[in-house]
């Protein structure tokens, strides 16, 4: 059985031009188990697969050098005729798929919308070597808009609503763990405790105040969650730092809604190395420096 979780959040806010901001949080966690025999059975893919190797074998007298050779976002694998090896060149922008619709449009940090990621990876790799490829990252999904700028008093309410709704993935992944194995044995025992702590807040709206008590009086329910969300983004490679890249899956589909989001995360980089290292990561989350414990991520 495969499990494929999707963990889609609305971190919702709307910041209001009177002097009260009413920011609300709204989590949804969906997890979807697809049964192989619902879903795409890895059998009929390993045999597509096989067939293609076939085809190709009648034009290539050896094996097709590109099977099984993997190439990063925005290139695609090409066979070098001279001594028929794989390498990976970057993609022509018009060989990606056409966007099925608006919702797979991106906007890279240069505000120029892209028609998918397909497209945007591509172009960023035709920019390689330059000092704007570079620069350029994905910046988050969907077309470019206006993003209010952040004021700071929105900015210090960011890591409240933050550190409630990770708290809050976390219990949901508990709750419908069951035999699926969606957190290891380590950390389940830690979200236990969090789980079993009756005094927590239920998931939905809360206001900052009480937010912001209940992290007073319940701080250490919020340790683990925030080093399980480093965790999550630190594996490419697993170093102890998130660089862009390895903090876009939780940047960009947050960003269009919380428009504090880029002014946050520019900020937890203390140092300004462009590196979140897991101190920093901790401060951010209010997190006192003798609660950071390297092995809680892992
Ligand atoms: C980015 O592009 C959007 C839409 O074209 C525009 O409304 C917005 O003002 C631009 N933002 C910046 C910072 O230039
Ligand atoms: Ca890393
Ligand atoms: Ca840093």
């Amino acid at each position: 059985m495969r499990v494929w979780i999707v963990v889609a959040l609305c971190l919702a806010g709307h910041a209001m031009a009177a002097p009260v901001s009413l920011l609300c949080v709204c989590v949804c966690v969906c997890v979807c188990v697809c049964e192989t025999t619902v879903g795409i059975n890895p059998v009929q893919i390993e045999t597509g697969e096989f067939d293609e190797a076939i085809q190709i074998e009648e034009d290539f007298p050896a094996e097709n050098p590109c099977l099984n050779h993997h190439c990063k976002k925005g290139k695609v694998c090409e066979i070098d005729e001279e001594n028929n090896s794989p390498m990976c060149v970057c993609q022509d922008p018009s060989s990606c798929p056409a966007a099925a619709g608006e919702f797979e449009h991106v906007c890279g940090t240069d505000n120029k919308t892209y028609d998918s990621s397909c497209h945007f990876f591509a172009t960023k790799c035709a920019l390689e070597g330059t000092k704007k490829g570079h620069k350029l990252h994905l910046d988050y999904l969907g077309a470019c808009k206006f993003l209010e700028t952040c004021v700071d008093a929105e900015l210090s309410e960011f890591p409240l609503r933050m550190r409630d709704w990770l708290k809050n993935v976390l219990v949901t992944l508990f709750e419908r763990d069951e035999d699926n194995n969606l957190l290891t044995e380590k950390q389940k025992v830690r979200v236990q405790k969090i789980y079993e702590n009756v005094k927590r807040l239920q998931s939905g709206e809360h206001s900052l105040d009480l937010l912001a008590h209940d992290f007073e009086k319940n701080y250490n329910m919020y340790i683990f969650p925030v080093h399980w969300q480093f965790g999550e983004l630190d594996q490419h490679p697993a170093d102890g730092f998130l660089t862009h890249t390895e903090l876009a899956p939780l940047r960009a589909p947050l960003i269009p809604m919380e428009h504090c989001t880029t002014r946050f995360f520019d900020e937890c980089d203390a140092d300004s190395d462009k590196y979140i290292a897991l101190e920093e990561w901790a401060a951010c989350f209010g997190i006192k420096e003798e609660d950071i414990d390297k092995d809680m991520v892992l």
